[in-house]
């Protein structure tokens, strides 16, 4: 190397991951890239690449690990049978904004729409969620298209991307163009429409700000949340971006996700102007659109957003502004709201956010919000907290307080499975952060086979199973339409304390409320991670409802 001008194209897909500052890569090997994984061997020191067990598991972990670090996830997969396997964590990193850059074997350019072996035409495939699908046909081309693809997945509203390797340009000899690292460019800020919509901000009366979406960072975070203390606004948060401010902040209103409080629905509602910043307003966020109104909100509506392209999608704005996060609360400190607003308003909105945070009693011997409340006195306030999709996940986001930026990792797109992938990746990230993935006992069962993944790479957190023996969020809806008419939504479950003593990691069953203090202590000693399986009574569908009580 480095005296050799001529390489195959998988050594300059490599050195050119490095130059990107790629240090880990998640996937599932395939003879189709062959080269690429040769390539990697000169640069272990500085690139790892996680071996994971299953393609979704894979781009979770990717996903996941662009949501904690801020930088590109990336991800190697297969063709056809990989990139089919992978397209759940690309629908994830597209839905939430998350950069992602994924690397797909292909076949040769000379065989190329015969439907050869595996052959997908990537571009089709993922042309509903992927910023992007690129084919390195040139071997001499590789660093344009990683640089493209690196400054795309960053730019504008970040998301995924793709770069298909057909295998002859892979095993191609070729000379290397090395381009730097993709810059992260912040859209700037218009400093006239900001004063115009802002003005209007601080002679509100009743002014409400809703922070989320994929593209903050702590600067923006901390300075919102300077701004918002100092002013007295509240802040609510959107459907999974809770942790954007720490929960116990007084500045924090609450989370607008699935079984938001209702004071806080009320007080989104009666808002005169609300500001909007980073979230583009999703079905989950504004309650099936019912929230607020199409294409009109009551209010008037501010609505800053990194890309353009988004603003007016769904609702016709008062003040739309192309800004990251950052540009825009960097400016906010210029901003002092009217002598006439009423200061008391941050504070009513953080005692509501705190009295729906007060444990609800459920039927059975297991009180899951009191176990959930009582996390903080066994978590340090940087534990990050990863789950996937069904009702067991409203327990922690209704009943913990999340410690702020990068304290969640959850997926907006509501997709099952993510949460031990993405508490796995966290755990690669930063070893010595506590990770809890939270899971429901069909959350965890589908991608539960990367714990073999965690155990080789040192990388197992503790994990929490919700286990009511059902899909319950679906049995829930079921009830709800077909009243006691059960079809396809009962599970039979392994027994969990063995399942996690085969992957090295002590495990624990939770029967009664008690029983959850000397299981987690015993966790929390345990180098291996661990499992808590808490049994709860599938009577108890969620915080506040009673499976038998459903129905029309
Ligand atoms: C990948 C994926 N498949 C299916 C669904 C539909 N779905 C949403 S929640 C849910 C049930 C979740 O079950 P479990 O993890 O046991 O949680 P519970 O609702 O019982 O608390 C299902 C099947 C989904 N959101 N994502
Ligand atoms: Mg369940």
């Amino acid at each position: 190397m480095g005296h050799e001008p001529y390489m195959h194209g998988g050594q300059i897909l490599a050195n050119a991951l490095i130059r990107q500052g790629v240090d880990v890569a998640f996937g599932v090997p395939g003879e189709s890239f062959l080269p690429l994984l040769d390539g990697l061997v000169d640069h272990q020191a500085k690139l790892r690449f996680i071996t994971c067990r299953q393609e979704g598991g894979a781009s979770y972990m990717a996903e996941a690990y662009a949501k904690l670090t801020g930088k590109p996830g990336v991800l190697m997969v297969t063709r056809g049978p990989g990139a089919a396997n992978a397209l759940i964590g690309v629908h994830t990193a597209f839905q939430d904004s998350t950069p992602l850059v994924l690397l797909i074997g292909q076949v040769g350019t000379d065989m190329v729409g015969r439907e050869a072996f595996q052959e997908m035409d990537y571009r089709k495939v993922y042309s509903e969620c992927a910023k992007w699908v690129g084919s390195i046909d040139r071997a001499d081309r590789i660093d344009e298209f990683v640089s493209h693809a690196f400054h795309l997945a960053q730019s504008g509203r970040k998301g995924p991307v793709v770069l298909a390797l057909p295998e002859d340009v892979l095993f191609t000899k070729a000379i290397e163009h090395p381009t730097p690292k993709a810059t992260l460019i912040h859209s700037g800020l218009d400093l006239a429409s900001f004063q115009l919509a802002m003005n209007t901000f601080a002679n509100a009366k009743q002014p409400m700000v809703l922070a989320g979406g994929g593209s903050w960072t702590k600067t923006a975070c901390d300075a919102l949340i300077s701004w918002a203390n100092r002013e007295q606004v509240p802040v609510a948060t959107s459907f999974r971006s809770q942790d954007l401010i720490d929960n116990l902040d007084p500045c924090f209103a609450g989370d607008l996700g699935i079984g938001a409080n209702p004071a806080l629905v009320k007080r989104v509602q009666e808002a005169d102007v609300l500001l909007v910043i980073g979230e583009r307003l999703g079905e989950m966020t504004t309650g099936g659109y019912t929230v607020l109104s199409v294409p009109k909100p009551a209010m008037t509506l501010i609505h800053v957003l990194p890309s353009p392209d988004e603003l007016g999608r769904v609702y016709v704005t008062d003040y739309a502004l192309a800004s990251s996060p950052e540009s825009f609360c960097a400016a906010l400190n210029g901003i002092k709201m009217s002598a006439q607003y009423d200061r008391q308003r941050m504070a009513q909105a953080h005692q509501d956010y705190l009295n729906f945070s007060k444990p609800t009693a459920i039927p059975g011997a297991v009180q899951l919000s009191e176990i959930v409340a009582s996390f903080p006195q066994y978590f340090p306030r940087n534990t990050i907290f990863t789950n996937g999709a069904g009702n067991f996940a409203t327990w922690l986001h209704r009943f913990y307080p999340y410690g702020g930026f990068k304290s969640q990792l959850a997926p907006a797109n509501g997709s099952m499975g993510y949460g031990l992938p993405a508490a796995i990746a966290a755990k690669i990230v930063d070893p010595k952060r506590v990770v809890v993935a939270f899971c429901g006992d069909g959350d965890f069962m589908m991608n539960c086979q990367e714990l073999a993944t965690a155990m080789r790479y040192h990388a197992q957190p503790i994990v929490i199973i919700v286990n009511n023996g059902m899909y319950g969020t679906i049995r829930m809806h079921q009830e709800r339409e077909y009243k006691t008419r059960v079809s396809g939504t009962e599970l039979t479950n392994p027994d969990f304390v063995t399942f996690a003593k085969s992957f090295s990691m002590p495990g624990y069953r939770v029967e009664k409320t008690e029983q959850f203090k000397s299981a987690i202590e015993s966790a929390l000693q345990s180098p291996n991670g661990a499992i808590i399986e808490i049994v709860i009574d599938p009577e108890a569908i969620s915080p506040s409802k009673r499976l038998s009580e459903l129905g029309r």
